[in-house]
């Protein structure tokens, strides 16, 4: 079997770190890694005078980890310009929020060929090459033209906007021709795939094939539907077992018997983390008997906050809390407890079991993992309900969500009362179609079923 090779920006350590923050993903790659043997090359987090002029490698078993340092100025052009203040913003249909500049596009441009230059020498003739996300989208146009001729395939986990959006990027075109150097291009949803097939077809004159191969500047490739998920099994023992641990005992403790809502997001602009406050605000307004009788539980890492728009998001959402707790907060009650901090996998598990309501209300996500491990966390006699934005990947899948649209403040709120109001057979019925979709289409599925599509690929260059 051909040796795997994954390129992700970071790489996940091989040994669990204290944060005990590896997920599905991390911990599913690295099983195969791991079992068949290969690479995992990515940057190392580290920024240095000069990029590394070849890269670091450490092996663990069959598996080895080749990172590269980034200098200053990569650094500044690549992550934090043109991958976070372009794409990121971008692809979430935050037009006002893209900051292009042709100078971050140069260095993400130059930061590819580095990366590339530096796998080059590692690779073997007949790896299958997985490149990650939105950083390494011209990963494989780099490879080609340094004669790499393996199978490459991409994995987008953020979303695909649709037409009108993505023309607003100047080098659009630049960057759907990397994209189509690759054998394989993933999605996340049908809607990603179809707003790319579009692209082809309408921008660039390329072919849609009825089998779904995709002609265009001169190459053929499959472009495909593969929804990432979450190690469903595992979660929901992490989740059994946790339930009697002291942090989830003393927030059981610190309820009172109150029904408690649980958010959980990385602090950014694309969880919609304003508007779900705000529609929080509108059930304690609307709905007055739960005031006092339930609290929202909101935790949001902080991320990227060397991005100005970051900052900017965490001083709203401290504004918003501060203000709505304020308003109807009693002295022995508080609406709203928002931790500007991380825990540990088994601690959210536990968290997310003892939740009356999974609030996930992303204005745009490729997916949303949160959604699922919400599901999969539940007490099967007792299971909580999700409710879940329309523009979150997962609501494609987990119809038996309350799905919202997350600018709709108020529905948002009914929503919500709806939730802390459903009866247990309904509840039990939601749960239970969602929880069996994610037992047949876990993060171990979802590896096998892309990198099955990449083995089966015929090259035709
Ligand atoms: C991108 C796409 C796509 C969160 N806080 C803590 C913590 N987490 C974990 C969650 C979940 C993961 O981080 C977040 O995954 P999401 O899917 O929700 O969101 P992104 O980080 O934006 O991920 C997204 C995903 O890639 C995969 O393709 O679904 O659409 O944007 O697993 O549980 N984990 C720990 N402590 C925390 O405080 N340990």
């Amino acid at each position: 079997m051909s040796r795997l090779v994954v390129i992700s920006n970071r790489v996940a350590p091989v040994r669990k770190s204290e944060s005990g923050s590896e997920g599905g993903l991390a911990v599913a790659i690295l099983d195969v890694l791991k079992d068949q043997g290969g690479v995992w090359f990515g940057w190392s987090g580290k920024i240095t005078e000069h990029e590394s002029q070849a890269a670091q490698t450490f092996d663990h078993g069959k598996l080895t980890y080749a990172t590269v340092d980034l200098s200053q100025q990569d650094y500044d052009e690549y992550y934090t310009g043109f991958a976070n203040s372009v794409l990121w913003p971008l692809f979430h249909y935050r037009l006002d929020l893209t900051d292009f500049s042709r100078r971050d596009m140069v260095g993400y441009y130059r930061v590819n060929v580095i990366f590339a230059t530096r796998l080059l020498p590692l690779l073997q003739s007949d790896d299958l090459i997985w490149v990650h996300d939105f950083h390494f989208i011209p990963m494989a146009e780099c490879l080609r033209q340094a004669g790499c001729k393996q199978r490459i395939g991409f994995f987008l986990h953020i979303p695909w906007p649709s037409i009108q959006v993505l023309l607003a990027l100047p080098n659009h075109e630049g960057i759907v021709r990397g994209l189509c150097a690759y054998d394989l291009i993933g999605f996340q949803t049908e809607s990603d795939l179809r707003g790319f097939r579009e692209y082809i077809e309408h921008e660039i004159g390329g072919e849609v094939l009825p089998d779904g191969t995709v002609k265009a500047f001169g190459r053929s490739l499959r472009a495909d539907v593969f929804p990432i998920s979450i190690d469903t099994k595992d979660v929901g023992r992490i989740a059994e077992d946790a339930v009697n641990s002291p942090q989830t005992e003393r927030l059981r403790d610190s309820l009172g018997g109150r029904k408690l809502i649980i958010g959980v997001d990385r602090l950014d602009y694309s969880k919609g983390l304003v508007q779900r406050l705000e529609a929080y605000e509108h059930l304690l307004k609307v709905y007055p008997e739960q005031r006092g009788n339930v609290v929202l539980l909101q935790i949001a890492p902080p991320s990227r906050s060397h991005v100005n728009e970051y900052r900017d998001i965490r001083h709203t959402l401290e504004r918003t809390a501060g203000h709505i707790n304020s308003t109807f907060a009693e002295f022995d009650w508080n609406p709203i407890r928002y931790l500007n901090k991380g825990f540990r996998r088994q601690t959210l598990a536990g968290f997310f079991r003892l939740s009356d309501v999974g609030f996930v209300t992303p204005l745009r996500d490729g997916m949303n993992l949160v959604a699922k491990e919400y599901v999969a966390a539940q007490n099967p006699e007792n299971p909580g309900v999700l409710v879940l934005s329309r523009f979150a990947g997962a609501a494609q899948e987990l119809d038996g969500a309350l799905i919202v649209n997350p600018y709709d403040t108020e529905g948002v709120g009914e929503s919500l009362q709806l939730a802390l109001t459903m009866p247990l057979e309904e509840r039990r019925e939601r749960w239970r179609t969602m929880y069996d979709h994610l037992c047949d289409h876990d993060v171990v599925a979802w590896r096998r079923s892309y990198l099955d599509a990449l083995r089966s690929v015929t090259r035709n260059d």
